[in-house]
């Protein structure tokens, strides 16, 4: 077959603008090469529906190897007793944890979206809204900080089956404990989502939901810096804690629950080829140099954050505890939408973002959104976040003049020119 250059050449510009570019959206990163490898490998080809040792399909003994290792390197990662890896995305784990947990119709209780919360923990406009009953927390005006008498007042009045802690735009760790006692007293399940802090939770660079959360999902590519996907784990609470039955009206494990949920209650076969990336990433997390590398994710948040403070820039919560921030543009007179398209020309890359409270709808925002995984995985350091810093202040501040965001552009590229990404590509 003729090899199809047309999208080749597609994704050799795809690696060129990755290389040049100063990657900041909070959820990416770049996998190591051998996670890559892995995931345009000959696995892709395989059915597998099941579990290792319990296939629907011949020919599985090999990827129940890999995806046995996959269970075991993440369940050591975390110290947990339950993993299911096969879940195809973050959002796929969420749905099939619902699945398993919730009848429609159950009343949930999340962050709200608009707050910095998942589309995935109630938005109308996704199945999580639609099919359950969901209601919302917030955060404190004042400080940005999740607003935990709001969680309990709402919590004890609306009685949720399932309370949902996790955000996609929170700069600050949660407190767990605090959660599941108010959901011990209204008799709630608590289902922690960390798929962005999951690498610095990986480390113990954060607290840690195991001990005190029902459920746990992830992804696997953002702080994790493994393939896109997603994870479902459960810590102590292994034994359903109230009664949960599956769709025969029998009372099973949770762990027997999530399983049914992720296949067949959500998804078909499983991706052996992503699955295999997964147990590779999970291989180089156990790793020393990945705490080295998490540690220095933490001292670049910061130091990015005190060098946008020291410009007045609004960091909400005043700061970051964990690989991102989420900044209120509006002392700066432009907004999210505006500063994500001039960055984007000057080729930093960063996702406009609702701030709390925000005035301004989803599609033009008051706010904006950096993460510094990726550049962490780069190679930059502290020092490095002055610089980039001061190039996305330039572009912010010149929005409108093409011949000053032309200057950043060349001096992101020479920059990024000294952080080597995929040498042998
Ligand atoms: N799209 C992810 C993020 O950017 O945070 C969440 O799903």
């Amino acid at each position: 077959m003729q090899r199809d250059t047309l999208v080749f050449d597609l994704i050799h510009q795809e690696l060129e603008r990755q290389r040049h570019g100063i990657e900041l959206i909070a959820s990416e990163n770049f996998t190591s090469l051998q996670v890559m490898q892995a995931m345009g490998g000959v696995m892709t080809n395989k059915y597998a529906e099941g579990y290792p040792g319990r296939r629907y399909y011949a020919g599985c003994e090999i990827v129940d190897q890999t995806e046995q290792l996959a269970i075991d390197r993440l369940k050591q990662i975390f110290n947990v007793e339950y993993a299911n890896v096969q879940p195809h995305s973050g959002a796929q784990a969420n749905a099939a944890i619902a699945l398993a947990v919730l009848q429609p119709g159950d009343i949930t209780l999340g962050l709200d979206l608009s707050m910095g919360g998942h589309l995935t923990h109630g938005s109308p406009v996704n199945y999580s809204g639609k099919l359950y009953n969901a209601h919302f927390y917030g955060v404190v005006k004042e400080t940005g900080l999740v607003d935990y008498e709001m969680l309990e007042s709402q919590a004890r009045t609306l009685k949720p089956k399932l309370i949902i802690c996790g955000a996609s735009a929170y700069s600050r760790d949660w407190d767990y404990k605090r959660i599941r006692a108010v959901a011990d007293e209204v008799g709630a399940l608590v289902w922690a989502d960390i798929a962005h802090p999951a690498g610095l939770i990986a480390k113990g660079l954060l607290n840690s939901p195991f001990e005190h959360c029902h459920v746990v999902s992830s992804t696997t590519h953002k702080t994790l810096r493994g393939p896109r996907g997603g994870v479902i784990m459960l810590g102590k609470d292994f034994e359903n804690p109230f009664g949960l039955k599956d769709n025969k009206g029998n009372v099973r494990m949770m762990s027997n629950l999530i399983d049914l949920a992720v296949f067949p209650g959500t998804q078909g076969g499983p991706l052996q080829h992503v699955i295999a990336a997964k147990a590779i990433a999970f291989g180089e997390i156990l790793t020393d140099e990945f705490m080295v590398y998490q540690q220095q994710v933490q001292k670049n948040a910061q130091a990015m954050a005190k060098a946008f403070m020291d410009k007045e820039y609004n960091i909400i919560s005043g700061g970051t505890d964990n690989h991102l921030m989420l900044i209120d543009l509006r002392n700066k007179n432009i907004s999210g939408k505006k500063a994500e398209q001039a960055l984007v020309k000057a080729d930093i890359t960063a996702n406009k973002n609702m701030v709390p409270f925000d005035d301004k709808s989803a599609f033009i925002t008051s706010g904006i959104r950096f993460g510094v995984a990726a550049v962490t995985t780069r190679g930059m350091v502290e020092s490095d976040m002055q610089f980039v810093v001061n190039a996305i202040d330039r572009v912010l501040l010149n929005a409108d003049s093409e011949t000053e965001i032309a200057t950043v552009k060349k001096q992101v590229n020479e920059f990024m020119g000294q952080f080597i990404l995929y040498p042998e590509l």
